[in-house]
């Protein structure tokens, strides 16, 4: 069967595209309203589940994978989805335009203390070699993050915010709960490029390698150090909240090696965290990299693959990457 050429609105975004983020959304505001609801409807809590990370399912977990899944898969744009909590890809429409690979809920950790967690997606082309009717397999998720024709993330905090990039730019958007739209309250993100802020999880600090142990050594000596600054640290253990905050004034995120983890040496996800979050960070003007290469031109292997993160405002993830020359 031949492919229909896409329909495009006057500013070059395809139309099945802006449906596609529009059915994403449908069910961010159901799962934002269930992560609201919490304990009134008995939300909280684990699972017995594992997923296939080896981590507790929380029910949340669960139930918004679940929501996503369906009205994905359901809304006739979309050919597949990934998820990490999704052991193997689950296949759509026959003839939907997109890949979708989505964290259904980020920050599982902060679910039950009230605190941020967040949806994060990733819009992927089926590959050009795929006609409609064709299988779509593994494989075709396992593009590089440039491939991305859109992503995003949903924050379900003391607002329900949207960050979109249709890779012209990063907009966002404030969920009104009166009427049940998104509104538009950004429209061009752009992220300082020097910044005083910094975010790691120091509890790792004795698994970090050599560079990174001597970076964050740097920040912390403050004022009377090399830097000859104070550095202030946040940490939210979601990183749509530490993203959020990077967008909204600077600062630098990092994720690194855990050199005392062979089994499991990097912590996020390459298809799910690192490649959505890192085509907002570029199109908000910020920078993107694993200490070796930029994020969004990592070849996939693997579709849970993990990898190390360094983001942010672009001179200090710079001054971070001089360590790792
Ligand atoms: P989940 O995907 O299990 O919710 O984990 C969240 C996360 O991948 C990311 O959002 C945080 O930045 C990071 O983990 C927090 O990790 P620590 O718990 O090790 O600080």
């Amino acid at each position: 069967m031949r492919r229909l050429a896409p329909v495009l609105r006057e500013d070059g975004v395809e139309l099945d595209l802006i449906s596609l983020v529009r059915t994403i959304l449908a069910a961010c505001k159901d799962i934002s309203f269930r992560v609201g609801q919490a304990e009134l409807s008995g939300v909280l809590g684990s699972t017995l589940d594992e997923n296939i990370q080896g981590e507790t399912q929380k029910k949340l977990d669960v139930l918004s994978n679940q929501l996503l899944k369906d009205m994905l898969l359901e809304s006739g744009f979309v050919r597949a989805i990934a998820s990490e909590e999704e052991d193997f890809i689950v296949e759509g429409e026959h003839g939907g335009r997109f890949l979708v690979a989505f964290d259904p809920l980020d920050g599982s950790s902060n679910i039950d203390i009230n605190s941020l967690t967040g949806t994060i997606f990733s819009i992927l082309p089926v590959p050009d070699n795929k006609l409609a009717g064709d299988a779509i397999t593994e494989s075709d998720f396992l593009q590089p993050g440039r491939n991305q024709v859109a992503s995003g993330y949903v924050m379900y905090g003391p607002s329900t915010i949207l960050a979109l990039t249709t890779g012209k730019g990063v907009k966002l958007y404030t969920l009104d709960k009166t009427h049940g739209s998104f509104l538009l309250t950004n429209e061009n993100v752009s992220i300082p490029e020097e910044t005083q802020e910094f975010a790691i999880n120091a509890s790792n600090q004795h698994s970090w390698q050599a560079p990174m142990q001597r970076y964050v050594r740097d920040l912390l000596d403050g004022k009377n150090g090399v830097r000859g600054k104070r550095f202030n640290m946040r940490w939210v253990a979601c990183m749509v909240g530490d993203v959020h905050r990077i967008l909204c004034r600077g600062g630098i995120f990092t994720y690194p090696v855990h050199t005392d983890n062979q089994a499991q040496p990097h912590k996020l996800r390459l298809l799910y965290e690192a490649n959505p979050m890192g085509l907002l960070i570029e199109q908000a003007g910020g920078l993107v990299s694993t200490g070796e290469q930029n994020i969004l031109d990592i070849q996939p292997t693997e579709l849970h693959q993990r990898v190390p993160v360094i983001l942010g405002s672009k001179q200090e993830v710079q001054v971070c990457l001089g360590y790792h020359d």
